[in-house]
């Protein structure tokens, strides 16, 4: 009796692939074993003996099957010798019968016999053809081997095997075992027995890894390229209990969930029905008991946890959800999203992370999936006009509907700043990154902060945002303290006291003065001409008609008849005219200025 794990390699003449078969166990006890070395073929051998007929075990090792996805096969009515060709025929008939409907439906049958060999030349002739039809499996060139067997090879040391699922391994390789997640270092690979450089997806391999002990390995546990999978432990999936499970399913049921090679234990969360009754489909959330390692897209079988029994199984949708809420429209909707074709997935894949922005490498490498697929589904949903590209190197892209919400939200950050601080003239660039990038990201800040100064939604001045014809609130404390300042500068006329001079008069704090000052420069009260002169501006609007009285008369203006004219020292005129040329009342010409 087979109790564990067999693999055997069969090449045949003049046949390009080779065919690896991996032997399982029969007995009902060993299902679990069965599972695991089951989970990822790409055709199966359905063996029926002849003297039994379909049994309790056939049964449940073709529901496993057909719950696998296994899409290709072979029936073989083994022991053909010990019945008569009647009973062969009605059994073949009895066989058509049991798999109408599923993907064994045309699959040949064949009676062969080990004892007097009848039948095997059609068996290698049928699996030859089987094996030529089998697609190739999409790779997404990430290494990801879930591991069926644990063992010590002498003058080899700790050894892992199993089937690679996509992507390459090669000596020298740092690897991670999961869901543990413990990065180990690959000493050799070996294929079929033989030792090698690399091995690659589709291939039985074994790697033999550097300072790891075997007690903490074991068949269930995936090696994968480190950061390519995360643990699970709580999985979304499609759940299709079997027409003759003996009972109905609750939600909080205790089960056994089998993914890959592994069996963790996992309770039932039934996310649209109180109950999902036998031959139903539903979707479901597994509460998993311990972590395991899984793939969006990966099948799964689910067996009662006493007696053992498989009732169901399905595919795993999410390996990363959130809680949700039961009978929740909106949860379920997203769910289901996870169902689709790659662009839906993506779709879903930004919603779970809205508003966060994704580039097409990211979902490649999160689902395992191809990364020009990926481009592909990307675009799509561009074209549609659900998503729109972030520009920059990475690539990204967002919701359309998390863009217009994030600018909105950005909208809200710069107005609750300016309730906050009314006479503020600005928010500081740096506070409005942090308060937004909180739940979003840099990216998204920079684009969407250029797109609202775009439509003049806000106004940016370097480090400073504003809200264009916002006016800062004073106070009337402030008012009156603005109105002392601008007193002052508008009483010396044309020769205006220093900044210091006017803080000290007043009997002001350096930082209250400064403060009322910036808010008269800005609105454009005061004005200063370099950084020593400041100008009230009624007198400024006078030095300027001044300015243009004396180039009416004379064409030109000097330093020394602007200072004759106002009556002021050479700094004034001097700052006036140096201030005039930079703002284009006038233009400099040697030691003389003249109209612009
Ligand atoms: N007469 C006859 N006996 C066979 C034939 N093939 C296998 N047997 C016998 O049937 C018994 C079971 O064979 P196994 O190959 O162990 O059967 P299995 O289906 O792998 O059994 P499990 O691994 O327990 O599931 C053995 O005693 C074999 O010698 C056959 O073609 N003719
Ligand atoms: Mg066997």
């Amino acid at each position: 009796m087979t109790i564990e794990l067999g693999f055997v390699f069969l090449n045949i003449p003049d046949y390009e692939k080779q065919i690896v078969f991996i032997d399982v166990p029969g007995h009902e006890k060993f299902v679990k074993t069965m599972v695991a070395g089951a989970s990822h073929i790409d055709a199966a051998v359905f063996i029926i003996a002849a003297d039994e007929g379909i049994s309790v075990q056939t049964r449940e090792h073709f529901d496993i099957l057909r719950l696998l996805g296994v899409k290709r096969g072979i029936i073989a009515l083994t022991k053909s010798d010990l019945v008569d060709e009647m009973r062969l025929l009605e059994l073949e008939a009895e066989v058509r019968g049991f798999v109408a409907g599923s993907f064994l439906e045309s699959a040949p049958v064949i009676p062969v016999s080990s004892v007097t060999r009848a039948g095997l030349d059609t068996l290698t002739a049928a699996l030859a053809d089987v094996g030529r039809r089998v697609e190739r499996r999409p790779d997404c060139g990430i290494f990801r081997m879930p591991v069926d067997r644990v063992f010590v090879m002498h003058g080899f040391g700790t050894v892992i095997a199993g089937t690679i699922l996509s992507g390459e391994v090669k000596a020298g390789d740092r690897i991670e075992i999961l869901p543990e997640r413990r990065e180990v270092k690959v000493r050799g690979v070996q294929v079929h027995k033989e030792k090698r450089d690399r091995s690659e997806i589709g291939r039985r391999t074994a790697l033999n890894l550097q300072d790891i002990d075997k007690d903490v390995l074991r068949r269930g546990q995936v090696a994968a390229a480190p950061g390519f999978l995360a643990p699970a432990t709580r999985i979304d999936a499609r759940l299709r209990l079997l027409a003759d499970a003996p009972k109905e399913l609750k939600t909080r049921d205790r089960v056994r969930f089998h993914t890959g090679t592994d069996e963790v234990i996992a309770r039932v969360v039934l996310l649209e029905k109180e109950k999902a009754q036998p031959g139903e489909s539903v979707l479901a959330q597994f509460v998993l008991e311990s972590p395991t390692a899984a793939l969006h897209g990966d099948r799964f079988i689910i067996r009662t946890f006493s007696p053992v029994q498989t009732i169901g199984g399905g595919e795993i949708l999410d390996t990363s959800p959130p809680r949700h809420k039961r009978f929740d429209p909106k949860a379920i909707e997203g769910v289901k999203r996870w169902e689709g074709l790659l662009a839906s997935i993506v779709e879903q894949a930004l919603r779970k992370r809205s508003p966060r922005p994704l580039a097409p490498g990211d979902v490649a490498r999160e689902f395992g999936k191809r990364a020009e697929d990926a481009a592909a589904a990307f675009a799509e949903l561009a074209q549609a006009g659900t998503i729109a590209a972030i520009p920059g190197e990475r690539g990204v892209y967002v919701l359309r509907e998390d863009a217009e919400r994030q600018s909105e939200r950005m909208l809200d950050l710069v107005r609750r700043f300016f309730k906050a601080n009314p006479a503020g003239a600005a928010m500081p660039l740096a506070d409005l990154r942090t308060q937004f990038v909180q739940g979003a990201d840099e990216a998204l800040f920079k684009w969407t902060l250029d797109g609202l100064v775009e439509k003049a939604s806000l106004k940016r001045r370097e480090n400073a945002i504003g809200i264009p014809g916002r006016e800062a609130k004073v106070s009337t404390k402030d008012l009156e303290l603005a109105l002392r300042i601008e007193a002052e500068f508008k009483r010396a006329r044309f020769e205006t006291p220093s900044e210091d001079d006017v803080c000290r008069k007043l009997g002001l704090h350096e930082r209250v003065f400064k403060t009322a000052l910036h808010g008269l420069l800005q609105q454009g009260k005061l004005i200063r001409l370099d950084p020593k002169v400041v100008y009230h501006r009624d007198f400024l609007e006078k030095a300027r008609e001044a300015t243009l009285a004396q180039l009416r008369k004379k064409r030109e203006v000097t330093i020394a008849e602007l200072k004759d004219r106002l009556q002021v020292s050479r700094k004034y005129a001097c700052a006036l005219l140096e201030y005039f040329d930079r703002v284009g009342v006038t233009k400099r010409l040697g030691d003389k200025h003249v109209a612009k």
